[in-house]
């Protein structure tokens, strides 16, 4: 990695790092997508299926079951990319998701940040988004750059209405202090918007304040399998919110020891990658 590379993550909370992945590690999250598609995790959700059939799964968490995942997450350069753009001292993993897309499929993923539907908070986080599969700009996901430094609370979408699943309800407060969610697809010209055709082996790294979403809008011949890793820095710690959380942490952290507050730890949130005594 770039000294450019690590500065343009600062900067526009965004980098496309190409080739970062030899194809080794992309074979072996292929045949980890192709387990876990074949038995459904109880996170799995349609987040929309079309009239011609075509369907967009959602998963996640499942490293815990998928021995490819697990290999990738705990083996691969993932964690010390990530350490190593968040300027770390330490590295943590949170969990997988999984974002697949059948052959020409639309549905587009509503404009969003991740980190307030996490069970954490803090600014120190990376999330890695990998297609294993090559991706055309108009299908790419999409960036506000520079939006992670925004310092603005904004009413997210409630993915949960996608699916209408009570486990992944995040309902706002309409008295607390956010804002309502600009509305980056209405008004496209009013925003830098930054995306990729990608390839195999590449990777979007972005802050989980970023606002991004799109992808979709497949061609009739083209599906969309992603590997998506999202990994905790220094400053990122448990936070349990009243709004709800998708995916909800909470009741797998308290299990483990964790109270709103702590730093994150332990098997479910191993520590992967830690800067070396000489700062390197
Ligand atoms: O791939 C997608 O459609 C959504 C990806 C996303 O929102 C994410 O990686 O956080």
């Amino acid at each position: 990695m770039t000294d450019a590379e690590i500065e343009a993550f600062s900067a526009d909370g965004v980098v496309c790092l190409r080739g970062a992945f030899d194809a080794d590690w992309v074979e072996v999250l292929r045949r980890g997508l192709d387990r876990a598609l074949s038995g459904p995790s109880e996170r799995r959700r349609i987040w929309d299926a079309d009239e011609h059939g075509g369907t967009t799964t959602y998963d996640s968490q499942c490293w815990l079951h998928v021995p490819e995942y697990r290999d990738f997450v705990e083996r691969s350069p993932m964690a010390e990319i990530a350490g190593r753009l968040l300027g770390a001292t330490a590295v943590n993993f949170f969990f997988d998701a999984v974002f697949v897309r059948t052959a020409g499929v639309r549905f587009r993923t509503p404009f969003h940040q991740d980190e307030p539907y996490w069970s954490v908070e803090g600014f120190d986080t990376c999330s890695a988004w990998m297609p294993v599969v090559p991706v055309a700009r108009e299908s790419t996901l999409e960036f506000v750059r520079g939006s992670h430094r925004w310092n603005q609370r904004y009413r997210q979408q409630n993915f949960g209405a996608l699916t209408d699943d009570d486990r992944d309800q995040v309902v706002y407060d309409v008295d607390d202090d956010r804002v309502p969610f600009p509305d980056v697809e209405g008004d496209r010209d009013a925003y830098e918007i930054l995306g990729w055709a990608m390839e195999p082996g590449d990777v979007a790294v972005f802050n989980a304040r970023m606002i991004h979403g799109g992808s979709g809008n497949l061609a009739p011949d083209r599906d969309l399998r992603v590997f998506n890793t999202q990994w905790l820095g220094d400053d990122v710690r448990v936070a349990f919110r009243p709004e709800g959380m998708d995916p909800d942490h909470t009741g797998a952290m308290v299990a483990a020891g964790l109270a709103h507050g702590d730093r994150v730890g332990g098997d479910l949130y191993p520590e992967l990658w830690r800067r070396d005594a000489a700062g390197a």
